[in-house]
């Protein structure tokens, strides 16, 4: 899997995706991830790439010709990639696009915006898709781009070890997580729910079950719509 990422912070972008998991994943060529300064494709002796929007109005947005030559040299190297632009505008990303991304695209390149954003022409002419993290307000793309390419990058074979992409992840299974516990030197196993320390598998992954569903529907009620319990 090949991500490009177009943004004027490359550092700020490489450094948060650098170890871990995905540092691992990228030092074992299972992705690729190159940033893309469209400062470089700038003809402005200062390197600007921002301008004042028409019609007025606070702040200023990425201008289109500087993204235009960047993707243009990206699309030279990588002609089928997918364009996507993180933006509080989009839909919200879901752990189903995640996965639908990692099984079909082999090539993605998100667009972060800084200031107020992007020129909506280059949004129109050449953005595949549109996508959001949440509601609330941002200094950058990049924090946005990072969380997608790590949740994109954990759904490809061979980043996670075998033994916890058998794991089912909260969400994989569209519900919270339950409760965990483990050794405490300090705390014994005082507080630790008894049937945990039962042995009694099939007993701890109903209790674990009803513990996931208890919370999903107090704290995401959202989440149980459209499932059989949503009645419930
Ligand atoms: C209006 C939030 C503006 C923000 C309304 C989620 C937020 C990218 C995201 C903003 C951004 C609201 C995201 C806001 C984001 C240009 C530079 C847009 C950063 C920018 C609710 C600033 N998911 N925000 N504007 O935050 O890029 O992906």
């Amino acid at each position: 899997m090949n991500f490009n990422v177009i943004t004027l912070f490359p550092e700020a972008l490489m450094d948060m995706l650098s170890f871990g998991v995905i540092g691992r994943a990228i030092k074992d060529k299972h992705i690729k991830l190159r940033c893309f300064n469209p400062r470089d494709w700038s003809d402005n002796k200062h390197r600007r790439v921002d301008d004042r929007p028409f019609g007025g109005g606070a702040g200023m947005l990425m201008m289109y010709d500087p993204l235009y030559r960047t993707l243009m040299a990206i699309k030279q190297q990588d002609a089928d990639t997918r364009v996507i632009y993180l933006s509080p505008q989009g839909q919200p990303l879901k752990q189903a696009d995640c996965n639908q991304m990692a099984a079909t695209m082999g090539s993605i390149t998100l667009l972060c915006g800084r200031y107020e954003g992007v020129d909506q022409r280059f949004i129109d002419a050449h953005v595949d898709l549109e996508l959001s993290l949440g509601d609330y307000v941002i200094s950058g793309g990049e924090l946005a781009a990072a969380v997608l390419i790590d949740a994109v990058s954990r759904q490809i074979p061979g980043v996670l070890g075998d033994e916890s992409s058998a794991q089912d992840d909260s969400f994989m299974s569209g519900k919270l997580g339950y409760p965990q516990y483990t050794r405490s030197e300090l705390l014994g196993q005082s507080g630790v729910p008894e049937v945990l320390l039962s042995g009694d598998h099939q007993k701890i992954a109903a209790w674990r079950a009803a513990q996931a569903l208890a919370k999903t529907k107090q704290q995401r009620p959202d989440l149980m719509a459209g499932t059989s319990e949503g009645e419930s």
